[in-house]
C-alpha cells in the first residue's frame, strides 16, 4: 500500500543535516519567532499581538496547555507560542477567489505546509457533489445542508463529532449539548490521540482523570523525573518553570531515547545570560541525569524503581511513606508481589537501561523529600500505555507523593484547551452523574450508550456506518493514523463540515458534500449582540481563565464556534420542522450566542467547580482553580475510595531481528499539523521533513549510510504493508533499534487497528517498520 508523497511548498531536496543543538531557547529562538511573526503579521500587528498573550485581560496562547504563573512577565517569552500566534494573526487570507482558482484535486497535491501558509478562511464555502472546486456559500444555506443530511439518518449514531482541544469552554459545553440533544455520544476528540491513557490509568488509580501538581509544586519539588516528552519545543514555557525549580535546589532527570535539547540545558531569554546563551557562560543546565531509554521501555524502568524501593525498605526501612500508605491507598500486597517477580536482567533488557543507572535514580528518590513525574506523548502512545502509567503512579504512591507540596503526577496536556474540553463533556463516554445533571438541567434526555473514539469512528466511517462527519477545529485526516484508510473512510460519508481557521488536508479528502465554515480563534474579537465576548480555557493544572481577543476577525463572514453551534442548533432543535425538537434541550441558543455568560451560568449548574463563574472570571482576574480531590485533600475517587496500587505484567515492545521500532514526534518548526516551516533546529535538520533518524549501528547492519534515501515499510499482524517513501536516513543519537521520524508525514505506518490497550490511543510512537533502499521512482516522487 505505498502512499503518494505530495508536492512541496519547499523542495525538499534542499534538506540539510547539521549538528543538534546542545542546549535550548536563548537568541536563537527570539530571532527565529520574529522572523516567522513579521512574516505572517508584519511588524505593527506583531508587536500588538503578542504583548497580549497570556495577559490577564489578553488572550490565552494557543500553543501548549502549560500553566502561566500568576507573576508574569510583561511579555512572557516562548517561541513556539509567539509561531502559533503569528499563525492565526497572520495576515494572509484564503477568500472565495482563492478557491476558484485551485480545485481540489491541485491542492491534494500540496503538502501540509503549502496548505497552512494560505492564510486565514474567510467564507463559508461548499463542495456539490461530484463538484471540482470549493464555492462560496450563505451561512443560512450551510446549515441547512447539514440541517437536511442530520435529518435524513436512520439513526443519531450515523452522525459524529469530533473536537479539537482549541475550542473554548463556553463552544465546547454547548456543542457536546448539541450533539447530546440529536442523540448521540459520537464525540471522539484529539484526546483520544493523546492523553486518553492518563486519563484511564489516573481515573482508576486516583479518581481523577488529571495531574495533581500545581506550577508551585513543580517549581519546590525536590527530584523531577522528565519522562516521554520534549518541552524545549512542546512546551517551552515549561523550562522556565524547570529553571526556577533547579535554583530551588531540585534535580532533574530527563527519561528519552533521545537527547532532547531543551531537556539538556536551557537559555533563559528573560535573563541577559540566557540570551546571550551557554557559549558565554550564561543558560542552565536543567538536566542532573539522562537515561536513554529504550522506546516503550518506561514501565521496566518505573517497575525496577519500585523494585529498588522495595529492596531498600526491607533493607533498611524508612522508605516507604507507612502512614500514606495505610490510610489512603489499596492493593499494596499485589503491586509488591508483582515487582519482586520481575527480574532486573528483564527490566534491562527492555528498558535498555542498566541496573546502576536505574538504582542511581532510585536512590535520587529515597533522598528526596518530593518527587514529581512529568510526562507526554512519549508515555501515551504505546499499546502498554495504561499499564506504564499505572506503574508511574505505583511509585509515587510507595512514598507517599501525591496531595502533598512539591510532589505528583504531572501529565503535560498538548492542545491550549484540551482539558477544558474534556471537563465540559467532550467525551464519548462521560460518567453518569454528568449526563443526569446535563439532563435536569436542560430538560431532556441524553443518550446514555457510549459513542465512538476517535479510532472507532474511523472503523464505522470505513465501514460505511456514518453519513455525516463533523469537525469543530483540528485536521482529523492528517492527526488520524493509517491516513490511507482513514482517506477512504472519509469518503464514505455522505457530508464532511470543517469548522476551521486555516486550510487543511481535511477540507480535501471529504464526503459525497463537503462544507468548510470559517471560525474565530483566540486572537480575534468577538463581537455578538451583547457585545464583545470573552471566552475561558482550563489549562494543564486545572485552572481556567478568561480569554479575550482583540485583533479585527478576517473578514465579516466568520463566525465564533459558539455563534455556530448556536445557529444550528436553533435550526436543529426549534420551530415547528426542527428534525430534533421531540427530546431538544431547554435553551435559548440566540440569547446564549448574544451573551455567553448564559453559556457560563449554565455551565456552573452542571460541572462542579465552577460555582460562581462568572464572579471568578470577572473579578479574579487570573481565574480559579477547579477542585482537585488528590491535590486538594488525598480524597481518591476510585471504586474503593482509595489511591489504588496495580499489580501490572511488564510489557515492552518486542521487536523481530531486522526490523526498528518506530516513534513518530514533532519537529521544532510545526503545531501537529500545521508546519511552521521545515526546520528541526534542535536537531540539526534545515529546509526538509522526510527524514528518519535511525543509530548508526542500525544503518550499517541494514547496509545503509548516513544520508542513504530509504522508503520505511511497517509491518503489522494484518499482514498489510504500509509504506512511506522517499525519507532521508539520518544517523543519530537514538538507542539501538529505535527510529524516529515525523508526524504527520510518517502517519501512514500506523496501523489503525494498532492502540493501546483500554485507551484506544493510536500507537504512534511504537510502529514495526524495515528500512529499504528508496526504489527510484519513489525517491524522485518524494522530492
Ligand atoms: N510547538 C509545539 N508545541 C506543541 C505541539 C506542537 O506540535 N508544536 N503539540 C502540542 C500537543 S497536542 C501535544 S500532545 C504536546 C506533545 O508534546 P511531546 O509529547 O513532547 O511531543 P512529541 O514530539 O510527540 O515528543 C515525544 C517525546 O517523547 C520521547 N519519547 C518517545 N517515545 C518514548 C518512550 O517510549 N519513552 C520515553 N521516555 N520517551 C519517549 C520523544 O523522543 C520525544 O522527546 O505538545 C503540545 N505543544
Ligand atoms: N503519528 C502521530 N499522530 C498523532 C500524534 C503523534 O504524536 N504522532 N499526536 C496526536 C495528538 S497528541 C494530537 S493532540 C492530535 C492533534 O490533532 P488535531 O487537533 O486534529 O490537529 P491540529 O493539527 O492541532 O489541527 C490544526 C487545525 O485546527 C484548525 N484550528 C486551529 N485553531 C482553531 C480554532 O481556534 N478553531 C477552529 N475551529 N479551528 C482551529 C486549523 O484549521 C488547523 O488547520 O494529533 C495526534 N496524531
Ligand atoms: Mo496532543
Amino acid at each position: 500500500m505505498p502512499s503518494k508523497a505530495p508536492k512541496d511548498g519547499i523542495d525538499e531536496s534542499r534538506l540539510r543535516i547539521g549538528e543538534p543543538a546542545k542546549h535550548a531557547v536563548g537568541l536563537p529562538a527570539v530571532i527565529n519567532s520574529l522572523r516567522l511573526s513579521f512574516d505572517q503579521m508584519g511588524p505593527l500587528r506583531s508587536a500588538q499581538t503578542l504583548l497580549q498573550v497570556n495577559q490577564k485581560k489578553g488572550f490565552d496562547c494557543p500553543g501548549c496547555a502549560w500553566p502561566e504563573g500568576d507573576k508574569r512577565h510583561a511579555a512572557e517569552f516562548c517561541e513556539n507560542g509567539a509561531k502559533a500566534v503569528a499563525e492565526e494573526a497572520t495576515k494572509r487570507r484564503v477568500p472565495p477567489e482563492f478557491f476558484a482558482g485551485h480545485s481540489v484535486a491541485d491542492m491534494l497535491e500540496m503538502d501540509d505546509y503549502w496548505l497552512g501558509q494560505q492564510g486565514r478562511l474567510t467564507h463559508p464555502m461548499v463542495l456539490d457533489a461530484g463538484g471540482t472546486h470549493y464555492r462560496p456559500i450563505s451561512w443560512d444555506q450551510a446549515y441547512d445542508i447539514i440541517v437536511e443530511e442530520l435529518a435524513a439518518m436512520d439513526s443519531p449514531d450515523e452522525a459524529v463529532f469530533y473536537t479539537s482541544g482549541r475550542t473554548s469552554n463556553e463552544a465546547a459545553f454547548l456543542y457536546q449539548l448539541m450533539v447530546r440533544g440529536i442523540g448521540t455520544n459520537n464525540l471522539p476528540d484529539c484526546s483520544n490521540m493523546c492523553h486518553e491513557s492518563s486519563g484511564s490509568a489516573l481515573t482508576e488509580t486516583l479518581g481523577i482523570g488529571k495531574g495533581t501538581v500545581s506550577l508551585e509544586d513543580v517549581q519546590g519539588s525536590d527530584l523531577i523525573i522528565v519522562a516521554g516528552q520534549n518541552p524545549g519545543t512542546n512546551h517551552p514555557r515549561m523550562l522556565t518553570a524547570l529553571e526556577r525549580a533547579k535554583k530551588n535546589g531540585a534535580t532533574i532527570i530527563a527519561v528519552n531515547p533521545l537527547p532532547e535539547a531543551g531537556l539538556l540545558r536551557f537559555d533563559n531569554p528573560q535573563t541577559a545570560s540566557g540570551l546571550l546563551g551557554s557559549r558565554f557562560g550564561g543558560g542552565t543546565q536543567l538536566a542532573d541525569d539522562f537515561l536513554q531509554i529504550r522506546l516503550g521501555g518506561d514501565q521496566a524502568l518505573f517497575q525496577g524503581l519500585g523494585k529498588y524501593l522495595l529492596e531498600q525498605e526491607e533493607e533498611h526501612g524508612n522508605v516507604f511513606d507507612h502512614q500514606f500508605i495505610t490510610s489512603y491507598t489499596d492493593g499494596l500486597d499485589g503491586y509488591l508481589s508483582a515487582v519482586r517477580g520481575v527480574s532486573w536482567e528483564e527490566i534491562c533488557t527492555a528498558s535498555g537501561l542498566t541496573r546502576a543507572q536505574i538504582e542511581s535514580l532510585g536512590a535520587r528518590m529515597t533522598a528526596a523529600k518530593s518527587t514529581v513525574v512529568c510526562w507526554a506523548m512519549g508515555l501515551t502512545q504505546h499499546k502498554h500505555s495504561v499499564p506504564m502509567l499505572r506503574d508511574v503512579v505505583n511509585v509515587l504512591l510507595l512514598q507517599g507523593n501525591v496531595g502533598r507540596p512539591g510532589a505528583g503526577v504531572c501529565p503535560v496536556r498538548g492542545h491550549s484547551n484540551v482539558q477544558g474540553d474534556r471537563t465540559m463533556g467532550i467525551f464519548e463516554r462521560m460518567p453518569e452523574a454528568f449526563h443526569d445533571r446535563l439532563d435536569g438541567e436542560f430538560g431532556f434526555a441524553s443518550p446514555r450508550r457510549h459513542g465512538y473514539d476517535t479510532v472507532n469512528a474511523i472503523r464505522a466511517m470505513r465501514d460505511s456506518k456514518v453519513r455525516v462527519f463533523m469537525a469543530m477545529g483540528g485536521n482529523f485526516i492528517r492527526a488520524t493514523p493509517d491516513s490511507d484508510v482513514t482517506e477512504e473512510a472519509l469518503r464514505n460519508t455522505a457530508l464532511t463540515v470543517q469548522v476551521s481557521t486555516k486550510l487543511n488536508k481535511s477540507h480535501l479528502v471529504h464526503g459525497r458534500r463537503a462544507l468548510i465554515l470559517p471560525a474565530l480563534g483566540r486572537t480575534d474579537r468577538d463581537t455578538q449582540a451583547g457585545g464583545d465576548q470573552r471566552v475561558t480555557v482550563e489549562d494543564s493544572m486545572s485552572a481556567v481563565h478568561a480569554s479575550q481577543g482583540r485583533l479585527d476577525p478576517p473578514g465579516p463572514q466568520v463566525r465564533s464556534e459558539v455563534a455556530i453551534v448556536c445557529e444550528l442548533a436553533e435550526r436543529l432543535f426549534t420551530g415547528a420542522k426542527a428534525p430534533f425538537r421531540a427530546n431538544a434541550p431547554t435553551l435559548d441558543w440566540i440569547a446564549a450566542r448574544a451573551d455567553y455568560s448564559v453559556i457560563r451560568s449554565h455551565i456552573e449548574n452542571v460541572i462542579p467547580g465552577f460555582e460562581g463563574f462568572e464572579a471568578k472570571i470577572r473579578h479574579g482576574g487570573g481565574g480559579f482553580v477547579l477542585p482537585n480531590g488528590p491535590r486538594d485533600g488525598r480524597k481518591f475517587a476510585t471504586a474503593t475510595g482509595k489511591a489504588r496500587f496495580t499489580a501490572n505484567e511488564l510489557q515492552y515492545p518486542r521487536v523481530p531481528e531486522g526490523r526498528l521500532i518506530l516513534q513518530t514526534l514533532r519537529a521544532h518548526d510545526q503545531y501537529n499539523t500545521t508546519i511552521y516551516a521545515k526546520d528541526d533546529r534542535y536537531r540539526g535538520i534545515y529546509g526538509g521533513r522526510r527524514v528518519v533518524f535511525v543509530n548508526a549501528a542500525d544503518l550499517a547492519a541494514a547496509g545503509l549510510q548516513d544520508g542513504d534515501m530509504v522508503d520505511m515499510v511497517s509491518e503489522y499482524r494484518d499482514g498489510v504493508e504500509r509504506r512511506a517513501p522517499g525519507f532521508r536516513a539520518v544517523a543519530y543519537s537514538t538507542p539501538a533499534g529505535c527510529a524516529a521520524a515525523y508526524y504527520p508525514e510518517a502517519n501512514v505506518l500506523v496501523p489503525l487497528d494498532s492502540v493501546a490497550d483500554v485507551s484506544g490511543t493510536p500507537t504512534s510512537k511504537s510502529v514495526i517498520i524495515r528500512l529499504e533502499p528508496a526504489s527510484p521512482a519513489m525517491a524522485g516522487e518524494a522530492r
